[in-house]
């Protein structure tokens, strides 16, 4: 096993990473920009290294920094946590060549999944269902023309270096065709400096599934059930549960059998999430995460594991030790993202934080770098707390979840810990009955 671990993070997740060291006797190195100097996961760590400036590109995103960090501290590997440098390939062939390890897949998978084509061909040759569309990419309009005639309008043009929303344009009819493919094309070009574009069938009403797989070096492959994601403004994930209130054990299990069948051919390993769109009854696989993922815990309440254990035994070049049927689903958890955020304008609101106070009892998890008297920095992303309870019952989960809201203390700053209390009283939550476009509507109506 390890003995130094360096953190490549900050925040929520680079506390949830030096957590799992500690109980495992690892020591971390906690990196920093200039505006982290006074962060929980500086104060917390082992050691720390100050990496750069405040601003991402110059520090968390800085690889030499963090290589020389590493080095200095005499790190054996380096955990990327999720966002910055954790999809990316080059970075994870730079750590291994210097000498650590990385913990996560390969470079070599990272980047297969980072093409959206390339990920969908891998899990096609693997029986793993997906969308209609394309077969990869499209050669010209022509080609986008005659693959719209065959699978039927509405489709969507994606963008091959896309994911996570960025870069799809909708055509609901031949006339709209032309337009979209352009559109397309020109914001792939600038956004990724990638101009390759497929194309799929439009789902009008789905879900938003996603399945969290875990594999060794040694061939072996689980998986720990899914989580349901639909719950997103503008592709921000406010609300994820494990397990999706709209699937069977049995749905669940056979989707899983797939997939740990395939991957275990592919040769994964490390961590991974498989997200699928599901309409009808059915899946169909759309993208690839090769990370570890904000929404992992609603994962380990209803598995009672640790992933990033996990992650780091893998890593470290362990067997799993355990099979798929000693695996097993209990109850129901719940995760509220709650951000340094306007709850109705979503306006950023970064600033001090004169009083933070978590809540607790049975069933409550909170993942957080908050303290009293914390200044959020402007700089990064505006998640503060994840707060994540678990219940025999989804029922009780989400009465779970409206006593912790109310516990919750974070003042000084505006927080969207209101809207999830208004997400939580509603009836048609409650139900469990929504698709990914219904959380944009309840926020779109007031009170
Ligand atoms: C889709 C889709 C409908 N049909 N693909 C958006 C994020 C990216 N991961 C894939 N996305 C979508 N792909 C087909 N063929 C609708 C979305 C989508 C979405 C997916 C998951 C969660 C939230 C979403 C919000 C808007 C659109």
């Amino acid at each position: 096993m390890f003995k130094k671990v360096l953190i490549a993070n900050r925040g929520e997740i680079a506390l949830r990473v030096h957590r799992a060291c500690q109980e495992m006797g690892i020591r971390t190195v906690a990196v920093h920009s200039t505006a982290d100097a006074t962060a929980m996961h500086v104060r917390l760590a082992d050691e720390s290294v100050c990496i750069g400036p405040p601003a991402a590109r110059d520090s968390y995103l800085n690889v030499a920094a963090i290589l020389s960090a590493a080095s200095i501290t005499g790190a054996d590997a380096i955990h990327p946590g999720y966002g910055f440098l954790s999809e990316n390939a080059n970075f994870a062939e730079m750590v291994e060549a210097h000498g650590f390890t990385f913990i996560g897949p390969t470079a070599e998978h990272i980047r297969m999944m980072g093409d959206k084509i390339a990920a969908k061909q891998a899990m096609k040759s693997l029986g793993v269902p997906l969308v209609p569309g394309s077969d990869g990419e499209l050669a010209s309009l022509d080609e986008a023309r005659a693959v719209a005639e065959r699978i039927l309008y509405p489709v969507l043009i994606k963008a091959a270096a896309g994911g996570g929303g960025r870069g799809m344009k909708v055509a609901h009819s031949a006339d709209e065709l032309e337009e979209a493919w352009r559109v397309a094309r020109t914001e792939a070009k600038a956004a990724f400096g990638n101009d390759a574009v497929y194309m799929e069938k439009y789902l009008d009403r789905p879900r938003h599934i996603e399945l969290q797989v875990l594999a060794d070096t040694h061939g072996h492959v689980v998986h720990f059930g899914e989580r349901d994601c639909s719950l997103q403004r503008r592709h921000q994930k406010l609300v994820e549960e494990a397990g999706s209130p709209a699937l069977t054990a049995a749905e669940r299990d056979a989707l899983g059998a797939q997939v740990t069948a395939g991957l275990s051919k592919l040769g994964y390993r490390n961590a991974g999430t498989l997200e699928f769109l599901w309409q009808d009854g059915q899946f169909a696989f759309i993208e690839m995460n090769t990370r570890l993922q904000v929404e992992h815990p609603v994962t380990e309440m209803v598995c009672g594991i640790d992933l990033v254990k996990e992650q780091l035994r893998v890593a470290a070049g362990e067997k799993l030790g355990y099979t798929q049927s000693d695996i097993s689903f209990s109850g129901h958890a719940i995760e509220c993202r709650i951000t340094a955020e306007d709850p109705e304008s979503f306006a950023p609101s970064p600033g001090r934080v004169n009083t933070y106070h978590a809540p607790g009892g049975l069933g409550v998890r909170v993942d957080s770098a908050l303290y009293s008297g914390y200044a959020v920095p402007p700089h990064y992303d505006s998640l503060v707390a994840k707060l994540v309870v678990h219940g025999k019952t989804r029922a009780e989960a989400i009465a779970r979840m409206r006593r912790a809201l109310a516990e919750m203390v974070v003042d000084g700053i505006r927080t969207t810990l209101p809207l999830h209390q208004r997400i939580m009283e509603d009836a048609q939550f409650q139900s469990g009955d929504y698709t990914i476009h219904w959380l944009e509507r309840f926020v779109g109506l007031k009170g």
